[in-house]
């Protein structure tokens, strides 16, 4: 089943408007194994992407409505990460919604007082963009349910994704488990560019328990936005052959995570982490994310499955931290062999 932007739009009448509404909700984190980068229009991508969606990263959000006598022109909120009023986020959470305000008119008949926690530290270089826009989607979705309760659960699961992918593009990523795949591929049924959407074959049971043990080498602020990041893209050398490689790159990895071919899969991951960081490193201006320690890590897991066989990899996010992937079965021997060398924290998180 397919929806447009149009099948999104809500009528702005309330029929029942509650006092007041308290909603929790909870987003993970998701990490590409092959990229977006660069989009165009209103946050859609250049070329499809597709993530394991993980457990461990998570933003938690609550929010507090206030019914107001009447609809504003704008969404009145104010935003608290760990307890804190964060003015600094402001901005971006204004610009959602905005962008959304034609498909959740509901939303600037409140007040919001919106509380946030990550489970993860801040700007520890894991997306909170994702998790954090992904649980706001949800919580949008749940009071679009209460007060327009018609629709069937494919329309509020589909249309969750599309909000989120308004706040942010790799949002779209993090509204269910346990892989997404968001931008239309010509060859897979049902993708879109508007929403992301779990593919419709079985993943192989070797992924499905798959870990991700994230090597924070660099705390802190990014160095690039990822919007500067994806700006990038526009007038990129290599733009056109980075799209039609990243729709072979999807299409080659979900045969890969269908038939459980690690070997294959290892090699496009790691093809693919390589690729964005050759993209940076080629754009005007350019760009070089990873450090020192990225580039030990990734001679580190290389020589280490050289050296024994076991099937472990890595994947970059737009930084200098790396995703160690890898089958659970091998946590121990890794633990032995790799992690308890490395001097920086290490978030062990899984599909
Ligand atoms: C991804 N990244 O597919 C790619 C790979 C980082 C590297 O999507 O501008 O935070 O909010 O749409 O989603 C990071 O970019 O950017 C990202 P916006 P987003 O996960």
């Amino acid at each position: 089943m397919k929806f447009t932007e149009q099948d999104f739009i809500i009528q702005k009448e309330l029929i029942n408007k509650p006092d007041t509404l308290v909603i929790n909700s909870v987003a993970p984190s998701n990490i590409a194994l092959v990229k977006y980068w660069g989009k165009y229009g209103l946050q859609l991508p250049l070329n499809p992407s597709i993530s394991f969606t993980l457990n461990k990263s998570q933003t938690k959000t609550a929010v507090h409505l206030t019914a107001l006598n009447e609809a504003l022109d704008s969404v009145s909120f104010k935003f608290y990460l760990e307890k804190k009023v964060q003015p600094d986020f402001e901005p971006k959470i204004a610009d959602f919604f905005r962008k959304i305000q034609n498909y959740a008119p509901f939303i600037t008949y409140f007040d919001w007082k919106i509380y946030s926690s990550n489970t993860f530290p801040h700007s520890s270089g894991i997306a909170s963009s994702a998790s954090g826009f992904a649980a706001l989607a949800k919580i949008i979705i749940e009071i679009e349910k209460r007060l327009y309760p018609l629709q069937t659960d494919t329309y509020y699961a589909l249309k969750t994704s599309f909000l989120a992918r308004l706040g942010s593009g790799s949002a779209s990523r993090s509204t269910a488990h346990p892989l997404m795949i968001w931008g239309k591929h010509p060859d897979i049924k049902s993708t879109s560019d508007l929403y992301a959407v779990i593919p419709d074959f079985e993943i192989h049971p070797v992924f499905k328990t798959y870990k991700d043990s994230i090597v924070l080498v660099e705390k802190g602020q990014k160095k690039v936005s990822s919007t500067a990041g994806h700006n990038l893209m526009n007038n990129h050398p290599y733009k056109s052959i980075r799209r039609q490689r990243a729709y072979d790159h999807v299409l080659q990895m979900t045969e890969y995570l269908k038939s459980g071919d690690i070997k294959k899969f290892i090699k496009l991951t790691e093809a693919e982490a390589l690729e964005l960081h050759a993209l940076m490193m080629t754009s005007d201006p350019n760009y070089v994310l990873m450090q020192p320690d990225t580039l030990k890590l990734i001679h580190n897991i290389r020589h280490i499955r050289k050296e024994t066989g076991m099937p472990v990899c890595f994947t970059l996010d737009a930084g200098a931290n790396v995703h160690i992937l890898y089958p659970k079965e091998i946590f121990t021997q890794l633990q032995q062999l790799l992690f308890s060398k490395i001097s920086f924290e290490i978030i062990h998180d899984f599909v």
